[in-house]
C-alpha cells in the first residue's frame, strides 16, 4: 500500500485513522471544549448540544483502502414499468468495519444497494417506477422521535414515500410527505398511488430519489434510502464530453459508526422536554462516496467527468484537489448545464445540491495520486469544532495509472466544451409580480428550550399560504435570522437567483434599522449593495444556500423551464412543497406545502 502519509498534502494516517488514535483525542478536546464552552458561543453550543452529549466516534478507519463502487443503472426509457422495492438490508462500507444494516432501494432484496442503482431516462420519454414497500421492521432502527409531526403508522412499521428530487411532475407523483405507506398497507392521507409517472421533459440533469416521509426523513435517509436519477438529451451534450467509463457518478454522504458496524445516530434530544429524540443537525464523522468510507478510484491521466451529489443530512462539503494545477471545471448544476464552465479550485455542495464537473488528469504522471478533501465547516458556515474532526477533511482518492494499450488511450479524446446553453434571462417588475418574503427563525418555549426551526413562524400542518398561479413570475426573498446557512429547496421548478444581499441581523432584531421591499433595497440594515449570485447560486437551481444574515432573492415562473404550460396538470394530486434541505431540519419543521392554482 506504500506509505499513506506520503500520499496526502493535507491528511496523513494520524489525521484518518491510523493507529495512534488521532480521531478519538481531537473528538475528546473538542468536546470538552464545546461542554466548557470554551470555543463556541454559548447559544450555538446549546443548539447543538444533543450532538456533542451524544458524540461517539467511529472505529479508526484506514482511509483509501477500498475502490470507490461504480453505481449500477438500470435504463427506464422503453416504456415499461420499473418495480423498485425498499428493503432492509446489511451491507459492507468499509473494509475494516462490519456490514452496517441498512435500508435500501433494489429490484429484489439481493440486489438493494446502498446508494440504490442509478435509473437512467431519456429527456421527453415519459418513465414508470413502481415504489414498492418490503420493510417489514416494526419501527425504523435508528430512533424515531414520535413528538414530531410524523407519519405514525397505527399497525407499525417504517413508511415510505419516494421524492424524485428535481423531477417536474403531476404532484401524485411526488412523493408527497403526508403520501407514505407501510409494507403492512397502512397509508397517509395524501397517498394516492404507488406508481410514479416520469415525463422527463425538462432538461438534460441529474436529479436523485429519496425516501421523504414525514417526520421521519433525516432517519430514513441516513440509513440509506436514496439514489440517482439520470436525464440524458444527447442533442443538448456538448460534444466529446468524457463518457462510458470517464463518466462517474459520486454520491457524498457522513456518517458515524459504532464499534459493530452499525450506523450511531444520536437519540437523545436538544430539549428532551419537547421533543426526546430530536437533534438539529446529523454530522458524521467519516466521509462516504458511493457507500464507501474513503474510497479510492483508479483513474487515467485523461478528462473525466463527475457527476457529484451531496447526499447529507446536514453537512455542506467544500471540496479541493491536492494539487492545485488541477481544478473544476463545473459545466452543470442542480437544473442541467450551465451557459459557460466555471474554472474553480473548491466547490461548495450543500445537501442535495448537484455539479457537473470536469477534472483533466491529462498532465498527472502515473503511479501518483490526487486527494479531493473537504473545508467545509460544519454547521456551515460557523463552525462547532466538536463536529468537525480532522477526518472529516478526506473526501477520496484518485489514483493515476497508466492506459495498458495506445489505441485505447487514442479514443478517448475528450474536449471541454466552451459554451454549453443560452444564458438565462430575467425580468421581473415587483409591482405586477408577486412579491413574498421567508423568514427564518427557531422556536423556543417558554423556558428558552428549542422545540423546532421555522419559516415564516409557520409549521408543516399549518394552512397553506405558497399557492402560486401557473404561468406567473414570482420573487422570493429568503430572509435568513439565523446564525447558519439553510438549502431551501423548491418542488416542481428549477429557480434563478437574482442576487444576495448582506444585512445586520443584530440590528434588524433590535429594531434599529429596515429592511424594505424594493430594488435595489434601501433598508438602513444592508451592510452591502446586491450581490450577483456567485458559483454556489448560479445557474438553473432547485435548491439554494440561503447565507445567515442575509437576503438571497429568487425568481420563479410558475411554467416549464422554457416559460410554456406543464405537460401534465400540475393543480392536481396533494400538491407540491418547499422546505430546507438540512433533513433534520426539514423534519421539525423547516417544510411547508406549496399549491399551484389555475
Ligand atoms: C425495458 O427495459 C428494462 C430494463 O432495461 C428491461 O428489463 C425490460 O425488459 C424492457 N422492456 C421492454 C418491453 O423492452
Ligand atoms: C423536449 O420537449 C421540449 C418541450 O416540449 C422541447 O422544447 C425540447 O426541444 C424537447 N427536447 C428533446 C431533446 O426532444
Ligand atoms: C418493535 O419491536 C421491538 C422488539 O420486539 C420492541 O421493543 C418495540 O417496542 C417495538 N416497537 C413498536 C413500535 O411496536
Ligand atoms: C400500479 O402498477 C401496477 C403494476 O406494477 C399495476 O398492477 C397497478 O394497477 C398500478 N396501480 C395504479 C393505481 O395505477
Ligand atoms: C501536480 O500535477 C502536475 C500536473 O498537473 C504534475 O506535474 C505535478 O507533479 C503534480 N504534483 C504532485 C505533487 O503530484
Ligand atoms: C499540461 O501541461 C502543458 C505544458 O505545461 C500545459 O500547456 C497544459 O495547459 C497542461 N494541461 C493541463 C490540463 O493542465
Ligand atoms: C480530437 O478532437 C479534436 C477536437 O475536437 C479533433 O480536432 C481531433 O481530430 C480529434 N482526434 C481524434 C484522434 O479523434
Ligand atoms: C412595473 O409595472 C407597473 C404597473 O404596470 C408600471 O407602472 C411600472 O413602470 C413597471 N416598472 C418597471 C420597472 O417596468
Ligand atoms: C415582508 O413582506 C411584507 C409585505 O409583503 C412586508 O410588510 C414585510 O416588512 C417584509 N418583511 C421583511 C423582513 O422584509
Ligand atoms: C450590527 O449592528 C450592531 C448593533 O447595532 C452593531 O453593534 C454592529 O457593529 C453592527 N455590525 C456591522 C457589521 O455593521
Ligand atoms: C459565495 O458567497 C458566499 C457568501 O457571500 C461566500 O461565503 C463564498 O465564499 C462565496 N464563494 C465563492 C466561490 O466566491
Ligand atoms: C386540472 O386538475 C384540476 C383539479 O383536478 C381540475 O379542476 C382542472 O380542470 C384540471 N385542468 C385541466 C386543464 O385539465
Ligand atoms: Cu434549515
Amino acid at each position: 500500500m506504500g506509505n499513506r502519509a506520503r500520499r496526502s498534502p493535507t491528511v496523513n494516517a494520524s489525521r484518518v485513522g491510523g493507529s495512534d488514535h488521532g480521531i478519538g483525542l481531537a473528538l475528546k478536546i473538542g468536546f470538552l471544549a464545546a461542554v466548557l464552552g470554551l470555543q463556541v458561543s454559548s447559544g450555538r453550543a446549546e443548539h447543538f448540544q444533543c450532538l456533542a452529549e451524544g458524540l461517539v466516534y467511529s472505529p479508526t478507519l484506514t482511509p483509501f483502502i477500498d475502490a470507490l463502487p461504480i453505481l449500477s443503472t438500470i435504463e427506464i426509457m422503453n416504456g415499461s414499468q420499473l418495480v423498485l422495492g425498499a428493503y432492509k438490508i446489511t451491507q459492507v462500507l468499509h473494509s475494516n468495519l462490519s456490514a452496517t444494516t441498512l435500508y435500501a432501494y433494489g429490484t429484489s432484496e439481493d440486489t438493494a444497494t446502498y446508494p440504490g442503482p442509478t435509473l437512467e431516462a431519456l429527456r421527453n420519454t415519459t418513465s414508470y417506477v413502481r415504489f414498492d414497500n418490503h420493510i417489514t421492521d416494526n419501527e425504523t432502527f435508528l430512533t424515531t422521535d414520535r413528538s414530531l409531526a410524523w407519519a405514525n403508522p397505527p399497525s407499525g412499521g417504517v413508511p415510505i414515500v419516494t421524492h424524485l428530487h428535481g423531477g417536474q411532475f403531476q404532484s401524485d407523483s411526488d412523493g408527497h410527505p403526508n403520501g407514505w405507506y407501510t409494507a403492512a398497507g397502512d397509508h397517509g392521507s395524501t397517498f394516492t398511488t404507488m406508481n410514479h409517472t416520469y415525463p422527463n421533459t425538462q432538461p438534460a440533469s441529474l436529479l436523485f430519489y429519496h425516501d421523504h416521509t414525514v417526520g421521519l426523513t433525516r432517519i430514513t435517509v441516513l440509513s440509506g434510502l436514496t439514489g440517482l436519477y439520470i436525464i440524458r438529451s444527447p442533442t443538448e451534450e456538448p460534444s466529446n464530453l468524457p463518457t462510458e467509463n470517464n463518466e462517474i457518478s459520486l454520491v457524498i454522504q457522513d456518517k458515524t459508526f459504532w464499534e459493530n458496524g452499525s450506523i450511531a445516530f444520536p437519540d437523545t434530544g436538544v430539549s428532551p422536554e419537547n421533543h426526546p429524540n430530536w437533534c438539529p443537525g446529523y454530522f458524521g464523522d467519516t466521509i462516504l462516496v458511493n457507500g464507501i468510507v474513503w474510497p479510492y478510484l483508479e483513474v487515467y491521466p485523461e478528462k473525466y467527468r463527475f457527476r457529484i451529489l451531496n447526499g447529507a443530512n446536514a453537512r455542506f462539503f467544500t471540496l479541493t484537489l491536492s494539487n492545485e494545477t488541477l481544478q473544476f471545471i463545473q459545466i452543470g448544476t442542480d437544473g442541467g448545464f450551465l451557459p459557460d464552465p466555471l474554472y474553480l479550485t473548491e466547490i461548495t455542495l450543500a445537501p442535495a445540491y448537484r455539479v457537473d464537473v470536469i477534472i483533466d488528469f491529462g498532465n498527472m504522471t502515473t503511479g501518483t495520486s490526487v486527494y479531493m478533501n473537504n473545508s467545509a465547516p460544519a454547521p456551515f458556515p460557523d463552525s462547532i469544532s466538536v463536529l468537525n474532526p480532522a477526518t472529516v477533511n478526506s473526501v477520496m482518492e484518485f489514483r493515476i495509472i497508466a492506459r495498458a494499450s495506445r489505441r485505447s488511450r487514442s479514443r478517448n479524446n475528450y474536449t471541454i466544451p466552451s459554451k454549453m446553453t443560452a444564458a438565462p434571462s430575467i425580468t421581473y417588475n415587483l409591482t405586477t409580480d408577486v412579491y413574498r418574503n421567508m423568514t427564518f427563525e427557531e422556536k423556543l418555549d417558554a423556558d428558552g428550550n428549542r422545540i423546532h426551526v421555522l419559516m415564516n413562524n409557520a409549521r408543516w400542518t399549518d394552512p397553506v399560504t405558497e399557492t402560486p398561479t401557473l404561468g406567473t413570475v414570482e420573487i422570493w426573498d429568503l430572509i435568513n435570522f439565523l446564525p447558519d446557512a439553510h438549502p431551501i429547496h423548491i418542488h416542481l421548478i428549477n429557480f434563478l437567483v437574482v442576487y444576495k444581499q448582506s444585512f445586520n441581523a443584530t440590528a434588524y432584531t433590535a429594531n434599529e434599522c429596515s429592511i424594505l421591499v424594493e430594488y435595489p433595497y434601501s433598508g438602513s440594515c444592508f451592510t452591502e449593495a446586491p450581490q450577483e449570485p456567485n458559483s454556489t447560486l448560479v445557474g438553473w437551481k432547485d435548491t439554494v444556500i440561503a447565507y445567515p444574515s442575509m437576503v438571497t432573492r429568487l425568481w420563479i415562473r410558475w411554467t416549464n423551464r422554457e416559460g410554456g404550460p406543464f405537460p401534465f396538470n400540475a393543480t392536481e394530486g396533494p400538491g407540491y412543497l418547499w422546505h430546507c434541505h438540512l433533513l433534520d431540519h426539514e423534519d421539525n419543521d423547516m417544510m411547508r406545502p406549496l399549491v399551484v392554482r389555475e
